[in-house]
């Protein structure tokens, strides 16, 4: 029985060698095929030196390529755009050379850098904004924003506050911008109630049997239909704007300037699109006031940093600079608990439907990712009051 047991084991610590070894050759191959087929399509400066890897998104395939004119080193990053979930590559770069166009004209009215404080789209040989290679996937390149900061936790609480002001800023320079041009990317991206919707449906499918490992998990979600409607309702009503947003505001999407510790260049411009102003505040909360991260297994861990939490409400409305209303001011809370709730059901569902969406490091990831989410609201909930009086006494509303 013992010898049975350890032969299992054994066969099964195998495959797992063999499942790593067939990742490697793969990657190896992937960056073979990048540096002999796709950098050469992009119009990049110097002699190619490397590739790799790099940063913790949980959408593209993103890589720093490095490449030498005499002495000097280049950086670049590019991209293979994950073309399952942005159906419509063309249309969404697109959507990000319009924005971009248009920040580095703001930009350059207040005399900033508008090559390190926006992104910049490298072209191929052939002037596109996007190159599609023989298997059809599609790559871009952008300029690497260099002597900056990406955070995946927050260090210290000055970095929250000027991720703040950043985010608050972009929202700001983009309120001339005429959101008809904008393609809807991904189309009710944070449509709350639809979401939910989506998720009773895969939780009463079932079709990988996981559902019953996560029966909490499940119900913890179905008590809460009626709070994640409150936003879309009062959007409807008229009660909230429709703004240009950025939609995914979490830290590692805004580059922090090393040398003035402040917000550089907010990127991940992928979901660019008419949205809520109280979304965008509330995924930074979810993600950045968390006092662990976002795929933490110790879930004593996990709370709402209702210090971060004010710091960051401060240097939003210190970015956004006046232009958010009063609704918008009160319903900050309620943002930050529907990004949370939205997001720990997002995470959830992909577990259920096979982990087809978020990238993931190990087994069970979406799932941990998703417990997090939930402990983040009890804890929401918990200290609702206080961050109500929070938003209430902050300085210029
Ligand atoms: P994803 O959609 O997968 O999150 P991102 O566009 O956010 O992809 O890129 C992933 C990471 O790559 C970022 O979190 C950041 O660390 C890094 N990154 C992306 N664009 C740039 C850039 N232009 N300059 C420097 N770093 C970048
Ligand atoms: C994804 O692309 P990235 O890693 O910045 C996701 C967000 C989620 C986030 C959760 C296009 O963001 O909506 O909130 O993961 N982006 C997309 O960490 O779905
Ligand atoms: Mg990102």
């Amino acid at each position: 029985m013992k010898e049975k047991l350890n032969e299992e084991k054994l066969k099964a610590e195998n495959q797992k060698k063999e499942n790593l070894n067939k990742e490697i050759r793969k990657e190896h191959l992937l960056q073979e095929r990048i540096v002999n087929e796709i950098l050469v399509k992009f119009k990049m400066e110097g002699i190619f030196c490397e590739v790799s890897r790099y940063g913790h998104g949980h959408i593209n395939d993103t890589f720093l390529v490095i490449t030498q004119t005499d002495s000097l080193q280049n950086k670049y990053i590019l991209q293979r755009i994950n073309h399952s979930i942005f159906k419509e590559p063309l249309r969404l770069m697109k959507n990000i050379s319009l924005v971009t166009s248009f920040l580095k004209k703001e930009i350059e009215k207040t005399g900033g850098d508008e090559r390190r404080e926006v992104l910049t789209i490298i072209e191929t040989l052939n002037q596109e904004i996007v190159y599609q290679d023989k298997e059809g996937s599609y790559w871009r390149m952008y300029l690497f924003i260099d002597d900056a900061d990406c955070f995946e936790q927050v260090q210290n609480i000055n970095v929250f506050y000027q991720s703040a002001v950043a985010f608050g800023r972009f929202q700001k320079m983009l309120q001339d911008f005429d959101a008809s041009q904008l393609y809807e990317v991904i189309p009710n991206f944070h449509h709350t109630p639809l979401r939910f919707e989506k998720f009773q449906k895969v939780v009463s499918e079932d079709l990988l049997h996981r559902a019953e490992k996560i029966q909490p998990e499940i119900e913890f979600f179905m008590k809460r239909e009626a709070d994640m409607k409150l936003c879309r309702q009062a959007m409807v009503e008229k009660k909230l704007p429709l703004r240009v947003t950025h939609n995914d505001t979490k830290l590692n999407n805004v580059m922090m300037d090393k040398k003035t510790g402040k917000g550089l260049c907010v990127i991940d411009l992928d979901t660019v699109m008419p949205g809520l102003s109280i979304f965008d505040f509330g995924d930074s909360i979810r993600f950045g006031a968390n006092t662990a991260v976002e795929d933490e297994t110790d879930l004593s861990k996990v709370s709402l940093d209702l210090n971060l939490f004010e710091q960051y409400a401060k240097g939003f409305l210190e970015g956004c600079d006046g232009s958010l209303t009063e609704e918008e001011v009160r319903m900050l809370p309620q943002g930050a608990k529907t990004m949370t709730l939205e997001c720990g059901m997002r995470f959830l569902t992909d577990y259920l439907e096979g982990d087809i969406y978020f990238k993931i490091a190990r087994e069970d990831h979406n799932m941990d990712r998703c417990r997090t989410q939930i402990e983040l609201v009890r804890d929401m909930e918990r200290k609702w009051g206080q961050m109500e009086q929070i938003i209430t006494q902050l300085p210029g509303k």
